[in-house]
């Protein structure tokens, strides 16, 4: 099979962000432009002889830019390529295939939780041996080769069938297309007590999981239904089309609101869930009852021992630094360890393979364990319904018997998207010049504390991470934190992130937007987000 190096010459822009590359598809579609990133990332980790993972979320160009991947594997002198079949792999599903089979890594096509489709977006990232995103060092010696790649190779080959589970040769590399599902689900079974969850279900509680025409379709299915015996039918929007049938994949009460609605509505079912595009991400909703991403993770690592998996009980949890700090105080009761990091999961990789970390989360719907590398959706739906059938108790009982015992986070997160780059460049500029200003400053009836600009040590390799979000806290706990996304594909998304704690008995069944109006009002006032963004309300809440 001959090898073809093809001249070509660096794009601008390959960054890979908060979770790998991502652009518009049209953007990925243009010659070279998918060649130049994946010969940069196989020139930084190394091709020959080489084992990787590939698999992606069904997104539009996914089977295209698989076999792409593979020629180019090939040409590098790759040994083997393990592929989900149909070039699907979840997240979380291809992270355990990296761990399970030993691999050097691999390469998940997808852009989460980001819209799919020929003017959507599409995006690669890059997962270690360790089955965790590459972490800063390697995204920046990959970004850094794209801008002086001078050629790339790859094989003249056609396509694999990847359709069809089996063994296949292209060249002299191996291709071995496997279920995208059964290993996943066979490790599921090992954490949670599957025949307790089957005699709630049959008993008759009622779940609806909505997959948002996004990879964990496959995934629900095969463990909700076939192996629990949920009804048919449990999980809608249950098959990955291209362009997610035109739904946004992201699991928040704006995007997932037909779940919402059944939720809130009458008859609703006990328990609702929603994942995202690539499966790492999860919503949970009780009968007429939002759990925010960050009480979840509260709750589940108070409860995670009544699960099979964890009954040896947690090492430590560690949460982003934009989550609010309910685990933290879950930790302090448990007595273990708790981790403050920037946003990504990549960053809780060290933590996690030190043994110093065992549940992980982030206030952006993401929740994990120790058991993969990744953050993961149906692993986060699993054990909620696990320690619902230990506690046979209802999602509104578990969660206010929660901020009973450790006290409410109020908390909520504003998106302001698609402002003009400069314009939100000049508004965290402002904010930062001003930091060391604003402890004593008296607004809204609040004290500011402390201000920061978020920079992390991470405790185990004692690489630092600096400029990871803007904080300012209160006298009283209460906070905001204004961060710019990385995972973007259209100018710039202001997150504000606002948290407000109120230690109970009383208040503690309040809005969440109505508790945390001062901190709202403090925040645009100091950050001045209407003058630089020109909006005075924010396009998404979670
Ligand atoms: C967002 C979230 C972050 C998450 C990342 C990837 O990043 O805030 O918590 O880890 O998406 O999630 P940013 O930089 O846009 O705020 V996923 O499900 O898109 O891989
Ligand atoms: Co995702």
């Amino acid at each position: 099979m001959r090898s073809q190096i093809i001249t070509t010459t660096p794009i601008a822009g390959q960054k890979p962000g908060t979770s790998g590359l991502r652009k518009k598809t049209r953007v990925f579609m243009q010659p070279h432009y998918l060649e130049n990133f994946v010969q940069a990332v196989f020139d930084v980790v190394g091709c020959k002889g080489k084992t990787f993972v590939l698999g992606g979320d069904g997104r539009y160009f996914n089977d295209r830019a698989a076999q792409v991947i593979l020629r180019m594997a090939a040409a590098g002198g790759a040994a083997r390529v393990i592929v989900g079949q149909g070039a699907f792999l979840s997240t979380p599903a291809a992270s355990h295939l990296i761990r399970l089979n030993k691999t050097d890594g691999g390469l998940i096509m997808s852009a989460s939780h980001n819209p799919g489709g020929p003017d959507e977006d599409f995006g690669i990232k890059f997962n270690m041996p360790n089955g965790g995103p590459a972490p800063e060092a390697v995204t920046e010696a990959m970004y850094k080769r794209t801008t002086e790649i001078t050629e790339y190779h790859i094989v003249e080959a056609q396509d694999v069938d990847l359709n069809t589970i089996g063994r296949s040769m292209m060249g002299d590399m191996v291709v071995d297309v496997v279920s995208p599902v059964a290993d996943y689900a066979a490790l599921m079974e090992t954490l949670f007590d599957f025949p307790a969850i089957r005699a709630m279900f049959a008993g008759g509680f009622r779940v609806r999981m909505d997959s948002m025409c996004a990879i964990t379709g496959p995934y629900a299915v095969e463990v909700l239904e076939n192996r629990l015996g949920a009804p048919k039918g449990t999980v809608t929007h249950a098959t990955p089309l291209p362009d997610f049938g035109g739904m946004h994949p992201d699991p928040n009460p704006t995007w997932a609101h037909e779940l919402m609605a059944e939720m809130f509505g009458d008859n609703a079912p006990d328990f609702g869930a929603a994942s995202d595009g690539d499966g790492d991400r999860n919503m949970v909703v009780g009968k007429g009852i939002y759990v925010s991403p960050s009480d979840s993770l509260a709750v589940l690592a108070a409860n995670a021992h009544l699960a099979p998996g964890y009954a040896r009980g947690l090492a430590g949890v560690a949460r982003s630094m934009p989550t609010s700090a309910a685990a933290d105080r879950v930790a302090d009761a448990l007595g273990i360890g708790k981790y403050e990091t920037p946003t990504g999961w990549k960053f809780f990789g060290n933590l996690l393979d030190a043994g110093k970390a065992t549940l992980c989360g982030e206030e952006s719907f993401g929740t994990g364990s120790d058991h993969v590398r990744e953050k993961d959706g149906l692993w986060a739906i699993l054990l909620w319904l696990n320690i619902l059938a230990v506690r046979k108790e209802s999602v509104r009982a578990i969660l206010e018997a929660h901020w009973q015992k450790f006290g409410r986070n109020y908390y909520s997160r504003h998106d302001f998207e698609a402002i003009p780059t400069d314009k939100a460049d000049a508004m965290m500029a402002g904010l930062r010049a001003k930091l060391t200003s604003l402890p004593g400053t008296k607004i809204e009836g609040l004290t500011v504390e402390a201000a920061d600009d978020f920079a992390y040590t991470d405790p185990v390799d004692g690489s630092v991470s600096l400029k990871q979000g803007v904080r300012v806290l209160f006298q009283g706990g209460s906070r905001f934190v204004m961060r710019l996304s990385g995972t973007g594909t259209e100018g710039a998304t202001l997150r504000l992130y606002l948290e407000r704690y109120v230690p109970g008995p009383e208040g503690l069944g309040e809005d969440p937007q109505e508790a945390l109006a001062p901190i709202i009002r403090a925040a645009h006032d100091l950050a001045g987000i209407a003058g630089y963004t020109g909006k005075t309300a924010p396009d998404v809440v979670t």
